[in-house]
């Protein structure tokens, strides 16, 4: 049995989980319904006041709160504390638009690292481990996170932040790194380099949590033979808090959502109806314990599946598989359903690295899709026969999976600029069109 952080937390039974919730939920909507008048106005239009808000059952009756409103709201409309009790903001990596601006007080960001620290010790972290953490630090989540839940465990923290590819390989060879936390496609391209550098047997990881980003199990598999380390997986978003709303286990079949924290719901994106475990639909996050912003009802547009089952690991806390897809990522191409995972998919059941960008475009009123992979160097040949036989067997399995054509291009070996962050996978140049 692992050592638990919070082991009476996180193997509550499902009485105790529903006890919490509701006694907490009570509260939080009393809490919002006095401070923050968006809140007070969302529940009165939709015909209800705190007092019909009795348990954790009653959560289907609270309006829901979207990205929109949090724009609309921006950057103090939220706020359910005076901003003099809060110490900290972080916000979304969002490119476009106004950004989120989430707002911590020192409490909130006690509970935060706890869910980190969490997902550290799920990952087989001690106090023994030297972590290394290269996901960005600043207002992205991820760096602040980790290293705060990696200090919570014990562990030597390294805050490397994102970047300078040789810097990272030179302290974890020399400072005996363990665990690597960064997101899935850094991890693949520090896994590259180590292999280029022949340094496999200089690097002591047993260890990675992975997450920020979508990325497939072939791509878990890819990575874990690489470095030789068990990859974890770990979700999260600025709005409800960062890394750590849930994280993986050594059952790796799903990540554990911190329901102390948080209530997990999965709906219909179409009707907003609860949909039942086991169902595919929209990610739900109610936030009952933070205080200076405390989202109720949140709709992440991150699309999943919830579980309950028993676990392994002896953790009790709902089960939500890999987002599946986020409902704005989802590309419609000749009118099918596209998603960027099915072609990672394809991608690395074929032998080809997580390397690839997906162009999107409109010619003469239709829809085109390309997809351009990198070849690995052992693939790279001069001979264009064999490059377009390869090419032709890539558009037949790509085919298979999406059901439409999609053009393929190989690309010569370090084509393809390397993410130090999160990964830029598609080009949707309709986009372009549009905003003219
Ligand atoms: O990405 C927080 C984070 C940092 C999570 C480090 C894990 C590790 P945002 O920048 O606000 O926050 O982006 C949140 O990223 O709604 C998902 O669509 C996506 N995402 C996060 N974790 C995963 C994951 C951070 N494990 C958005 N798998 C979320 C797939 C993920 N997508």
């Amino acid at each position: 049995m692992e050592r638990y952080y919070q082991e009476e937390i996180e193997t509550a039974s499902r009485e105790q989980i529903h006890q919490w919730q509701s006694e907490r939920l009570v509260k939080q909507v009393q809490n919002v319904w006095e401070n923050v008048p968006f809140y007070k106005q969302k529940m009165m239009e939709a015909g209800i006041t705190p007092e019909d808000i009795k348990s954790v059952d009653d959560l289907h009756k609270l309006p829901f709160v979207t990205k929109d409103d949090l724009k609309n709201c921006y950057p103090y409309g939220l706020l359910a504390r005076p901003l003099a009790d809060c110490v900290r903001i972080q916000s979304t990596s969002g490119t476009t638009g106004r950004r989120v601006v989430a707002f911590y007080t020192q409490h909130d960001l006690d509970l935060w690292e706890d869910c980190c620290a969490r997902a550290i010790v799920a990952a087989g972290g001690t106090k023994d481990d030297v972590c290394h953490v290269c996901y960005g630090y600043g207002l992205f989540t991820g760096g602040p996170g980790l290293n705060g839940g990696s200090h919570k465990v014990g562990c030597l923290t390294l805050p490397m932040s994102s970047g300078n590819t040789e810097r990272q390989i030179q302290f974890m060879t020399d400072l005996g790194s363990t665990i690597l936390c960064c997101t899935p496609s850094y991890a693949a391209y520090l896994a590259e380099s180590i292999q280029e550098r022949g340094l496999g047997d200089s690097i002591k990881l047993k260890a990675g949590i992975f997450g920020a980003e979508a990325w497939t199990e072939e791509m878990r598999h890819d990575i874990e033979e690489k470095l030789g380390i068990k990859a974890y997986d770990i979700y999260g978003l600025t709005e409800i808090s960062g890394p750590g709303v849930s994280f993986e286990c050594s059952a790796q079949t799903g990540m554990h959502v911190n329901e102390d924290h948080f209530i997990a719901e999965v709906i219909n994106p179409n009707t907003g109806e609860p949909v039942p475990d086991g169902e595919k639909g929209e990610l739900v996050f109610t936030c009952i314990t933070k205080e200076a912003f405390p989202l109720i009802r949140y709709r992440t547009r991150d699309i999943c599946i919830l579980s309950r089952e028993k676990c392994s690991c002896g953790r009790t806390h709902v089960k939500m598989t890999k987002p599946l897809g986020r409902s704005d990522d989802m590309l419609i191409v000749k009118g099918v359903n596209v998603f960027p995972s099915q072609i990672e998919t394809v991608l690395m059941n074929k032998g080809y690295p997580a390397n690839y960008q997906i162009i999107v475009d409109r010619v003469n009123n239709s829809d085109t899709i390309e997809v351009q992979v990198e070849m690995t160097a052992e693939m790279f040949s001069d001979n264009l026969s064999e490059v377009s036989a390869k090419e032709r067997e890539l558009v037949n399995a790509l085919k298979a999976m999406l059901g439409i054509y999609a053009k393929v291009k190989l690309v010569a070996p370090k084509s393809i600029t390397r993410s130090e962050g999160k990964a830029v996978r598609i080009i949707d140049k309709r986009n372009l069109y549009q905003q003219k």
